[in-house]
């Protein structure tokens, strides 16, 4: 019988099961929460073949959950999640390729390509915004979706060593500074996964609950 409690986050990346730990728990406190990671299942690696984010988010819950229905997680629900950074500047990218941006696709690579890029460029029109999609699925297909989004300036430096990708870089209008210099309830209280969230949340307690 699959724990509802328990929701299978189909994500190779750390940074955002550290966040998804610490929202679910903000909104939905009398929850014990336990999320299992792709890295903890050693679920396999999930091809992004969607060109938006809302795509890629359903494709790696549907493919989590399917993978799942032959093993002693089958039934648990599968949260896919798709997210990047979109730059004006550069027409929206990196996009969906957001974390594959530069060569190496290492946190610090995407960045110092991004600075290069944007080289120059004033302040004004270094605009851009986090984006964020949420799948939840199970083995009979996809249960809910939702979205959200931060806006946001690409900084001229790194500022802080909070959050990971482009966080250094991130400067939230909303906050005055970047997600890296930011602490995590500020960076919580207003970003595109927290906003995603917030909007799943009536279908989570529908679901899950
Ligand atoms: P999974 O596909 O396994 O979930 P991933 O890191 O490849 O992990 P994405 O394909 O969704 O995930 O790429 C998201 C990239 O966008 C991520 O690697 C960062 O570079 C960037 N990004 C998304 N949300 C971010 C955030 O809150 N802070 C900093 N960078 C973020």
């Amino acid at each position: 019988m699959a724990d509802k409690r328990t929701i299978v986050v189909v994500t190779r990346n750390r940074g955002k099961v550290r966040e998804f730990k610490r929202i679910f728990s903000e909104y939905v406190p009398e929850v014990q929460w336990r999320f299992l990671s792709a890295i903890d299942l050693e679920l396999p690696e999930i091809e992004e073949t969607g060109s938006t984010f809302a795509e890629n988010a359903r494709v790696k819950a549907l493919e989590g959950a399917k993978y799942l229905a032959g093993t002693e997680y089958s039934g648990y629900i599968c949260l896919g999640e798709d997210s990047g950074l979109e730059v004006d500047k550069l027409d929206g990218g990196p996009g969906v390729n957001s974390h594959r941006f530069s060569q190496s696709g290492t946190d610090e690579d995407n960045n110092k390509l991004l600075l290069e890029l944007l080289d120059g460029v004033p302040w004004d029109e270094r605009t851009c915004r986090y984006k964020c999609a949420i799948a939840l699925a199970d083995s009979s297909g996809v249960i809910a979706e939702s979205t959200g989004s931060v806006e946001g300036i690409v900084h001229t430096e790194l500022r802080g060593t909070n959050g990971f990708g482009y966080d250094p870089l991130f400067y939230a209008v909303e906050l005055g500074k970047t997600f890296g210099e930011a602490s995590d309830s500020e960076k919580d209280a207003i970003s595109h996964r927290r906003r995603a969230i917030q909007r799943l949340i009536p279908a989570i307690r529908c679901v899950l609950l």
